[in-house]
């Protein structure tokens, strides 16, 4: 794992040693701005209301405590938030019984928010004596402990830093647009590691994104372990593009992931590519291919050339065997079976294909996702559709709205996180790109011709045929993934790209607090460094 113990950034530096020398009585060294409360107008996603109060701000000093329910609602996220305040302050912050009496109290509350913020919502007050974040669930509370997070100065984020650690006084009312505010990656064309996958997951969570698909099986390679299926990830899991060593998760492992995901209130939704994208499995096992032979493992990236035989017996034995083993592994809702790009597949057996395989997630008990591609055919009502193909000109989710679908919008040309910001960008691809910052922000869920009961939220998957490091996935997804976490959480009525571009470039010392390697795109105001 890289750069978790980041270096302070300078601003932060500086503000640590200013401390020292406010305390001997002497002028401060750096610009005032760095000891303002950070207005929650700048919290990315924007908060549905925020009304500074001002004289009303709240600083959490060494005595300040957090109180909180023993609940297993509401606990884990009291001691999280614990855990990030105590590493960045150096202040004691015990967790103490809802009640106590005092000034200086963080309190996360459960109940009585109102039935309009749902079960994601929250609402938080800050006055000089208490921070109180009220939510009707725990993920309410999460999300409300991520924003005073983003309310606090960047260091926060560091190791016993100086404050003063002033939250600006008012009320912040909150809840998502959406229910599915998701990422993708991609741990097929490249694998990552657990840890990985679980920084990315705490990144995911600052921006209160709660779904994350996992892109568990491609051509060039099968990242999870099935028992019944063992070569799939001897054989199929043992490279990847360009001939690296590949890897796969044992099923303890993906467990892990799924846990750690949970606890930041993220929905692992595991995905197995079929008909299409299969050769990795079709060079494990050669019976699932028409030929009977098993073709060489695949290291390059071209798609659309491989299929699994349908209408074969053993083909729905795979199948079916791999959903009950993904399905009992996961304890979220969903499944998803890929079906996008099956070029090779014939498109009269692509539509029975997917409605068996979708009979399978749900006999296993889960609800069926997939690319938009599977709007074909016969699925079961709730069903979810990912629009991707802007080759199609939305016409796939058009079709899958009118089937009575869930759709989820991820159109490519706005969500790809890993196209090109521009042609110079190092890293990525170009094919529905380049993305700037501001392309990736500037699009609406509306714009589809999809009715608006339909649309179930936005994604952003990131593919790795390009990506091999933590630093390459950080440098795609940063800083373009929290405008599209904006787009599925905040009203419309706060989309405004000017304003946007500087609440962005302001969560540039956050993120080099937390040593995430992001880049510079242009478009964006940074800070100087
Ligand atoms: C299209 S999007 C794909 C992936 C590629 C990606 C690269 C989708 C459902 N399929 O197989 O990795 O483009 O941008």
């Amino acid at each position: 794992m890289r750069r978790r113990a980041a270096a302070l950034p300078a601003a932060v530096t500086i503000l640590a040693a200013t401390g020292a020398v406010g305390a001997c009585g002497g002028p401060p060294a750096v610009p005032e701005a760095h000891f303002m409360p950070i207005p929650m107008s700048d919290v990315i996603p924007a908060p549905l209301e925020a009304r500074p109060a001002p004289g009303a701000d709240f600083h959490i000093e060494p005595s300040t405590v957090i109180a909180a329910a023993r609940s297993a609602e509401v606990r884990p996220t009291a001691d999280w938030l614990a855990a990030l305040l105590r590493r960045g302050t150096g202040f004691p912050l015990p967790v103490v019984a809802p009640g106590s009496r005092g000034s200086g109290v963080i309190s996360l509350q459960l109940g009585d928010a109102g039935a309009a913020l749902g079960g994601e919502g929250y609402t938080l007050s800050v006055s000089p004596s208490e921070v109180r974040i009220r939510a009707n669930a725990g993920a309410g509370l999460f999300h409300g402990a991520q924003t005073l997070r983003q309310l606090l100065p960047a260091a926060i984020e560091t190791t016993h830093a100086a404050g003063p650690w002033v939250v600006e006084g008012g009320t912040i009312v909150d809840h998502p647009r959406y229910p599915w505010r998701a990422a993708m990656l991609d741990v097929a064309r490249h694998f990552f590691s657990v840890a990985d996958v679980e920084r990315y997951v705490d990144e995911l969570a600052l921006y209160k994104v709660n779904v994350l698909e996992l892109h568990l099986s491609d051509d060039q390679g099968w990242r999870i372990a099935i028992t019944s299926w063992p070569r799939l990830t001897t054989v199929g899991g043992s490279t990847a593009v360009g001939g690296g060593p590949g890897g796969y998760f044992t099923q303890a492992q993906y467990r892990e992931i799924v846990a750690y995901a949970a606890s930041r209130y993220i929905t692992i939704v595991p995905e197995i590519d079929m008909p299409g994208h299969v050769n990795a499995a079709l060079a494990s096992y050669g019976e699932l291919s028409c030929d009977g032979v098993a073709p060489p493992l695949y290291t390059g990236i071209d798609v659309g050339f491989s299929s699994l035989c349908v209408g074969r017996p053993i083909t729905m034995r795979f199948v079916d065997a791999v959903i009950a083993e993904l399905a009992a592994l996961t304890p979220g809702p969903y499944l998803s079976i890929g079906g996008d790009e099956a070029q090779s597949t014939p498109p009269s057996e692509y539509a029975s294909f997917i409605a068996e395989a979708a009979r399978a997630v749900s006999s296993h008990g889960k609800v069926p996702v997939g690319w938009a591609e599977i709007a074909a055919a016969r699925l079961p009502p709730d069903a979810v559709a990912v629009y991707w193909n802007i080759d199609d000109a939305g016409s796939s989710a058009r079709q899958a709205a009118e089937r009575g679908l869930r759709v989820v919008l991820a159109p490519a040309n706005h969500c790809y996180l890993d196209q090109k910001y521009d042609p110079s960008t190092v890293l990525g691809l170009t094919w529905a790109g380049p993305i700037s910052v501001e392309q990736s922000y500037d699009w609406e869920p509306t714009d589809y011709a999809i009715p608006a009961g339909r649309i179930e939220g936005v994604e952003a998957p990131l593919w790795s045929e390009t990506l091999t490091t933590m630093s390459d996935i950080e440098q795609m997804a940063f800083p373009r993934l929290p405008g599209i976490a904006e787009i599925g959480w905040s009203p419309p009525s706060t989309h405004d790209w000017a304003r946007y571009r500087v609440r962005l470039a302001a969560q540039a010392p956050r993120w080099e607090a937390m040593g995430i390697d992001f880049d510079r795109a242009s478009g964006v105001p940074w800070p100087q460094t």
